[in-house]
């Protein structure tokens, strides 16, 4: 990647970042822009024509994250009241970063918010046992760190915090928030390296139970031909699953993107998941199957007979989506 760009240059890639993700937002409930003031990792152009790569990390990034009580027992995250999604926002960090999560509970219920992948201390746990669970009308801010890659002081290689992780509610119905993350108590937590190819659109997909996104049925997702599009699959509850998407594969590494010919990483379209796993990849829409329907689902069989299938709504450039009936 190129550093030998101006600002301007650096702030007009941020300025498309935003209008990205606020394309992203029109894909449905699953899919939240950042919030600009806690994520949107900077952006570097690439060399490479019209791939983005994420800037440095290393920013201290502030924002507010509230519990909220939905409609049918349901409980979930949402970046303003009364705006609670499930799944949760994605949250998205640069390794370096630190995230200060001022947490309203607005639910009648003690609640929590307990982080995968990211580096925190005692008082950020999210647990009871740690003391840092909120209860009902209080507010605490919980603090995340990353860090890059690098040598610890024996010599070995100390791994960074880039991943597809996940953050849920750990008190609600028991200590380990099992009644939390049934009623919808998660969201996605994505950490860049630097220098990691950014998506022009994400979608969350996450298998609770036997649900998508404590759906019945999977939710469809709309994107165009050609688009870079991120998928962050997280599996919660009781069963093990297999993720599959018809027409599309990715690698089996920490990006689902191939680093060059040399990568070994296996190229797979099916994925074993059990409970509390994540995983994220990226796909150019349509790249050798073309614009048309194409099925993701768990691949137990009677798992997608009860309906955890959905559909990634491939459209052409004029918007049609070929076979789909009452396509847009
Ligand atoms: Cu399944």
């Amino acid at each position: 990647m190129s550093e030998t760009s101006g600002s301007s240059l650096a702030r007009r890639s941020f300025s498309r970042r935003l209008l990205a993700t606020s394309a992203a937002a029109a894909l449905g409930p699953a899919v939240l822009a950042p919030p600009a003031s806690a994520s949107a990792p900077s952006a570097a152009p690439s060399a490479a024509a019209g791939v983005r790569r994420a800037g440095p990390g290393g920013e201290v990034r502030h924002m507010k994250l509230y519990a909220q009580k939905l409609a049918d027992d349901q409980i979930g995250y949402g970046l303003e009241k009364g705006k609670a999604t499930v799944p949760g926002p994605l949250i998205e960090l640069t390794e370096g970063d630190t995230l200060h999560i001022e947490f309203e509970n607005t639910t009648d219920t003690t609640v929590s918010l307990h982080p995968h992948g990211v580096d925190y201390d005692r008082a950020n746990d999210g647990t009871k046992m740690n003391d840092s669970v909120v209860e009902p009308g209080g507010t605490r801010t919980y603090t995340w760190r990353t860090h890059a890659p690098g040598k610890r002081k024996d010599g070995t290689y100390r791994p960074g915090s880039a991943g597809y992780w996940h953050y849920h509610d750990h008190i609600v119905g028991t200590e380990h928030g099992t009644g939390g993350i049934r009623a919808g108590l998660y969201g996605p937590l994505v950490v860049r390296r630097e220098g990691d190819i950014l998506p022009e659109k994400q979608i969350t997909i996450v298998f609770n139970d036997m649900t998508i996104n404590n759906q019945a049925k999977g939710p469809d997702f709309k994107m165009t031909v050609g688009d870079r599009v991120e998928i962050i699959m997280i599996t919660h509850g009781e069963y093990y699953h297999t993720f599959h998407v018809h027409g599309h594969r990715w690698a089996d590494n920490r990006t689902g993107l191939l680093e060059g010919p040399g990568d070994p990483s296996r190229i797979i379209d099916n994925k074993i998941t059990g409970p509390a796993d994540s995983f994220g990849f990226q796909i150019v829409a349509g790249e050798e199957a073309g614009a048309g329907a194409w099925m993701y689902h768990c691949h137990v069989q009677s798992h997608s007979d009860m309906g955890m299938a959905g559909l990634l709504l491939v459209a052409k450039p004029d918007g049609t989506v070929p076979g789909h009936d009452g396509h847009h």
